[in-house]
């Protein structure tokens, strides 16, 4: 059974970054993870890490105690480690850059944005959260200061994606490009075993994903899609499933084929979820699984950012899904 170090290190050949720094950065992701998944599990036996921080964070939302904690133990992880050069988290302002010592310069060419603990409503009730990481390349210079363009890079220029599920057990899923892996820990051991190679969106249409409680506040396109899927015709009606963890529903639907919405409504009109931190990494694995991802009419991995914190409407699944949705989307218009 291979290990997730192993796995990458044989299945790296597409890889024309440099492995040495991608080996150390998923060294930073799996201890991270680690003391995450151990503090999800004993939390409800100590209130240090259950409730609120008592913060609005920069979302302004009211951040969870385990939300800082997961912030920090990723920050704590990529500085101590030097494997990176910038990052930037759901959970601050601004971009963090990371520079090493004056005798020792830090030369890495990696930037990271993470949503260090996703679903975070789901924490103090026992339901799957997750972490959603996104590499890219930095664009400037190696010996220039980071600026805001190292981070409003496009999807499509994401070097590696990925996303740990807290959920009955700790699964790390990634892709560099190369399809989708999946990696089950074994507390016992503290380490991850392929446990879901090659992962694809099945055949089988069979699930729509989306807080049906907002229905009233969709536009025509989602509401109609909402009934379409309903229906009871040909492979219909689906069944419907949400958790409120983007990772957990995404996980669930990518293993057993289902669509996952999350449109603007008259109370969000820019939709909930983050362009940077949230939609990349997913569209990004979505297209590795032999799926699609879209905010409705337009491909999210070629959208160009314009802010860190920018939200988009997303809807991400199977290729026939998506694009069924799109059809409505455009028809109503
Ligand atoms: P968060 O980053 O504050 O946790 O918000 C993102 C989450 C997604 O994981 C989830 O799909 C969505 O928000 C649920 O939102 P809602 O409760 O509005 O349905
Ligand atoms: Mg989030």
């Amino acid at each position: 059974m291979y290990t997730l170090g192993e796995f990458v290190i044989n299945n790296i050949d597409h890889f024309s970054y440099s492995i040495e720094e991608l080996l150390r950065l998923f060294s930073s992701i799996k201890l991270a993870s680690k003391a995450i998944h151990k503090e999800v599990n004993k939390a409800g036996l100590t209130k240090k890490i259950m409730g609120s921080s008592g913060i609005t964070n920069i979302q302004g939302e009211n951040q969870q105690k385990l939300d800082d904690f997961a912030h920090r133990a990723f920050i704590q992880s990529f500085k101590s480690r030097n494997v990176v050069c910038g990052i930037a988290s759901e959970e601050s302002k601004d971009f963090i850059v990371i520079k090493g010592k004056k005798e020792n310069p830090i030369r890495n060419q990696y930037i990271v944005l993470i949503d260090p603990l996703d679903g975070s409503s789901n924490i103090d009730v026992n339901v799957s959260i997750g972490t959603i990481f996104s590499v890219y390349m930095r664009k400037s210079p190696i010996k220039m200061n980071l600026t805001i363009e190292d981070f409003l890079q496009k999807g499509k220029k994401q070097i590696l994606a990925g996303y740990i599920i807290y959920g009955s057990s700790t699964i790390l899923v990634y892709s560099t490009g190369n399809g989708v892996h999946g990696f089950t820990l074994d507390p016992s051991f503290g380490t991850f075993y392929l446990s879901h190679p090659n992962l694809c969106f099945p055949k089988t249409e069979k699930i729509y994903s989306i807080n049906e409680g907002n229905y009233a506040k969709f536009s025509e396109g989602i509401r109609k899609f909402i009934k379409y899927c309903q229906e009871k015709k040909e492979n219909r009606p689906y069944t419907a499933r949400y958790i409120g963890s983007l990772v957990g529903d995404f996980h669930r639907n990518m293993i057993q084929g289902g669509i996952y919405i999350y449109p603007k409504t008259a109370s969000s009109p820019e939709g909930k979820l983050r362009l940077l931190y949230e939609c990349n990494p997913m569209a990004f694995l979505a297209e590795q699984a032999g799926g699609k991802a879209s905010d409705g009419k337009n491909r999210i991995l070629d959208i160009v950012p314009k802010k860190l914190h920018q939200r988009i409407p997303f809807v991400c699944g199977p290729i026939g899904m998506v694009s069924k949705l799109e059809e409505f989307m455009e028809n109503c218009e």
